[in-house]
């Protein structure tokens, strides 16, 4: 499974309770600083439309999940720990720790929006801090991590481009490539920062700085989750950080909204499903007073006023709205829709939108692409060649030297 998602923010922003409502984890969760040290790996899905509705058929889906027509795709993600202003300087845990996200392909910045916390994530007044600040000082700290993977080879990459007449960007690209950043996004870095490769040893340390911004914010985007929102004066931040950040994706969350009302469903107290805007009762009489009212408050406050507790609805936009990914179905006959076991559409992946058939190929396996004969399209039976760009719930099977898939 290759795609995941970096939690990030300041202690106690609630990071590891939007990772358990996600992902259904019980890892710990503390309203001190620094509850967690070490990174938490959690696995959730993303949903959308199945191409068995495409098709009109009965699928058996084995890396992934198929209810009523929903694809359910599995996703990677990553909770690692509080980050606070200076970290780069060793302040909280420094910021080494941020290495945990190297194979991020988005980032999710969780925010106290009900201004609870102040920078370092202690307890305030609520409402006192303004949840704005927290946007401004972690995109530099993250601007500071990356810098600092940068310096540490910068000159012996800039000499080696101005003595030798080596490419920058492939250097670059050797250097990043563990960050799990492409030769595309140091190409679209540089640009953006109106520098050039050629100059590479000439570049200023603000020049630097800039390209290494521009880097992370294409590598590594982050959208803004207003957690807390059930809290007061949350409402009026996260719209606050609308008309301040109004290019931001930012979207209104209830951690722990969802955690309760998925905690129910486990019990088969209630049904809900993961996204949507309401749930129900099945049986009043296993609940206190107390909780029915906690429940109705859910339901008026959040779920009705935002559309759901807002959990599944980000992970769901950051993979489609926002990275605009796409989901391909390899098969190994193009008729059956099958894989050489008779399973129907059983596999799904998430790649880039404009992602060629050949492509494609190197997503199942880099034998595949390097054997890519052509594809055939299951829908038309046509066949497609190496540079045809795949679309939304494609079905393909790739005709390789080496066999099929
Ligand atoms: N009201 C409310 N409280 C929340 C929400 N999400 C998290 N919390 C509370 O915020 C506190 C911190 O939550 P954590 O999930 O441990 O926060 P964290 O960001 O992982 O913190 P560190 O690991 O210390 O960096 C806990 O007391 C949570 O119960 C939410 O949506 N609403
Ligand atoms: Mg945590």
């Amino acid at each position: 499974m290759g795609f995941s998602i970096g939690i990030v923010g300041k202690p106690s922003c609630g990071k590891t309770s939007f990772t358990n409502a996600a992902c259904m984890t019980d890892f710990p969760v503390g309203s001190y600083p620094f509850t967690t040290i070490k990174a938490n790996l959690g696995v959730t899905h993303v949903r959308t439309v199945c191409a068995c509705r495409d098709f009109n058929v009965e699928d058996n889906p084995q890396n992934s999940i198929c209810i009523d027509g929903i694809r359910l795709v599995p996703i990677k993600l990553i909770d690692v720990a509080g980050l606070v202003p200076g970290a780069h300087t060793g302040r909280g845990m420094g910021n080494q720790f941020l290495d945990d996200l190297r194979q991020a392909d988005v980032l999710i910045h969780i925010v106290d929006a009900s201004g609870g916390l102040d920078a370092e994530g202690q307890e305030v007044d609520a409402g006192s801090y303004d949840p704005i600040d927290d946007i401004r000082f972690l995109e530099e700290e993250i601007t500071e991590w990356v810098l600092g993977i940068l310096h540490k080879d910068w000159r012996r990459i800039a000499g080696r481009v101005r003595t030798e007449g080596a490419k920058m960007d492939e250097l670059l690209l050797e250097k990043l490539s563990g960050l799990n950043i492409k030769r595309k996004h140091i190409l679209k870095a540089i640009r953006e920062a109106e520098l050039k490769v050629e100059t590479a040893d000439k570049w200023s340390e603000e020049e630097i700085r800039n390209f290494a911004s521009f880097l992370w914010r294409t590598a590594k985007p982050i959208i803004v989750a207003a957690n807390k929102i059930d809290r007061p004066g949350a409402e009026d931040n996260y719209e606050r950080m609308k008309m301040e950040f109004p290019n931001y994706f930012i979207v209104p969350i209830s951690a722990l909204a969802e955690k309760a009302l998925k905690d129910l469903a486990r019990k088969n107290m209630i049904k809900y499903i993961p996204g949507s805007a309401d749930f129900e009762i099945l049986n009043p009489d296993s609940f206190k007073a107390a909780e029915l009212d906690q429940l109705e408050k859910i339901k008026e406050h959040i779920l009705k006023k935002y559309g759901g507790t807002g959990v599944q609805n980000i992970l769901d936009r950051a993979v489609f709205d926002f990275l605009h990914m796409i989901t391909v179905y390899p098969v190994h006959d193009s008729n059956a829709l099958t894989d050489r076991d008779g399973n129907v559409l059983p596999d799904v992946y998430l790649v880039p939108e404009g992602t060629t058939a050949k492509e494609f190929a190197g997503y199942i396996h880099t034998d595949l692409m390097e054997s890519f004969i052509h594809a055939i399209d299951a829908r038309t039976k046509m066949r497609i060649s190496d540079k045809h760009e795949l679309k939304d719930r494609d079905v393909v099977k790739i005709v390789s030297a080496k066999g099929t898939k």
